[in-house]
């Protein structure tokens, strides 16, 4: 009929597999069927791609959305709605494929002998649920692109700047965003002049946190209190990226923002996170319900007020479109507001950040879907507008 037809991408090769997995579960479960048809495309964990059936109802466990994994259930509903070769991976290509044929369910423009893929019916807009290497730098953004496809989002330069810790501060930088101090040097400076690096560091006074640049996660991330402890956290964080960064700490609060739309986007109330631990733990930032949130966060409105400008600013800094979560420092000695970082990506289960401080302004988990596939549809159309200068 005239439903909307959204594709739905996760799993995938990264470390929040699973994550990604329980976060497709509960948006499967939240759809309003009645508006939307759902095609799950699940990404393995070696990196296979496959399609799954047209869904007008919500799926009951993640064992149905993991087409073809042996015991998992999905095996029999795998397969075929939007292609039929989609679950033959090729082994032998290590991470195996068989994307070209998931490609041609999703898009009529991705045809390799020119006749439609599956019952016809392209996808109208694709849904990645996808964190990491794979999936949050820009990557399958630019896969979408090329197919034609409108996604739900942020657009490659958002992805990817989002994903690089150096590159985000840089354009919050350009931007007039205050944020912390910091250094940053690649494996090849490390290794060209040790001494010269730490110098650089040591103008940040201890301690200092220690991160690979390209991380979505605290993988490899430490704390130094002295040059020794420096010179292991970095070697530390090399072995998670050729490119470190190196953050002056701050005794702050950390303060959260939801941000939602395109040219116009706006703020949710600000939410807090308070994590026992020493840095922002990597179990505690992914397992929903084990870090402690405080929505709203407790704060004076002229300051709740100025974090949500803050927000929206650095949404357009980044050249968002979508969504994104963006992170904040309190510092409390002297008020002072400090953007960390953003995430294009939040966590996005209902019980998630996110969704809780939408929650909190009044828009549904039900509403964001809605919003975030309007918002992608709106931001294809424009591109659709644009003069690329073609030659023909
Ligand atoms: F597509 C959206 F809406 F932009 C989007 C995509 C991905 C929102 C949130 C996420 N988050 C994730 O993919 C994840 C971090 C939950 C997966 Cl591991």
């Amino acid at each position: 009929g005239n439903k909307i037809r959204v594709g739905l991408v996760y799993g995938g090769r990264s470390g929040e597999h699973e994550v990604s997995l329980q976060t497709a579960l509960a948006v499967l479960k939240a759809f309003d069927y009645s508006k939307y048809e759902l095609i799950p495309f699940y990404i393995t964990s070696t990196g296979q791609w496959r399609s799954g059936p047209l869904l007008s109802a919500p799926p009951a466990a993640v064992a149905e959305l993991q087409f073809g994994k042996p015991g998992a259930g999905g095996e029999a509903a795998g397969g075929d709605a939007a292609s039929g070769e989609a679950a033959g991976g090729d082994a032998a290509n290590g991470g195996g494929n068989a994307l070209l044929p998931v490609l041609r369910g999703m898009s009529e423009r991705v045809l390799t002998e020119g006749e439609p893929a599956g019952d016809g019916k392209p996808v109208d807009v694709m849904f990645p649920l996808l964190h990491g290497t794979f999936g949050e730098d820009g990557t399958i953004q630019g896969l979408f692109e090329m197919a034609g496809l409108p996604y739900v989002g942020a657009g490659v330069l958002a992805s990817s700047v989002g994903m690089d810790k150096v590159a985000m501060k840089m354009m919050f930088a350009q931007a007039g965003l205050p944020q912390v101090d910091y250094r940053y040097f690649t494996r090849f400076g490390w290794k060209e002049d040790r001494e010269a690096r730490l110098n650089e560091v040591e103008e940040l006074g201890y301690p200092c946190f220690v991160k690979p640049a390209n991380l979505g996660s605290s993988v490899g991330v430490s704390k130094a209190r002295n040059r020794e402890e420096l010179t292991a956290a970095i070697e530390t964080a090399l072995r998670y990226d050729r490119k470190v960064i190196i953050e002056q700490f701050v005794d702050a609060r950390e303060i959260e923002v939801s941000v939602l739309g395109n040219d116009q986007p706006r703020a949710s109330v600000p939410g807090e996170i308070r994590s026992s631990n020493e840095f922002y733990d990597y179990k505690a930032k992914y397992t929903d319900g084990k870090s402690e949130m405080e929505i709203p966060a407790n704060l004076p409105p002229e300051t709740a007020e100025a974090v949500r400008r803050m927000a929206v600013r650095a949404f357009l800094a980044i050249d968002g479109s979508g969504l994104c979560r963006a992170d904040f420092f309190l510092r409390r000695d002297n008020g002072e507001l400090l953007i960390n970082e953003v995430n294009t990506m939040p966590g996005f289960t209902p019980y998630s950040m996110y969704p809780l401080m939408w929650k909190e302004t009044g828009v549904s988990y039900q509403e964001l879907l809605d919003t975030l596939i309007r918002l992608a549809l709106e931001r294809y159309e424009e591109k659709q507008s644009i003069d690329y200068g073609s030659e023909v």
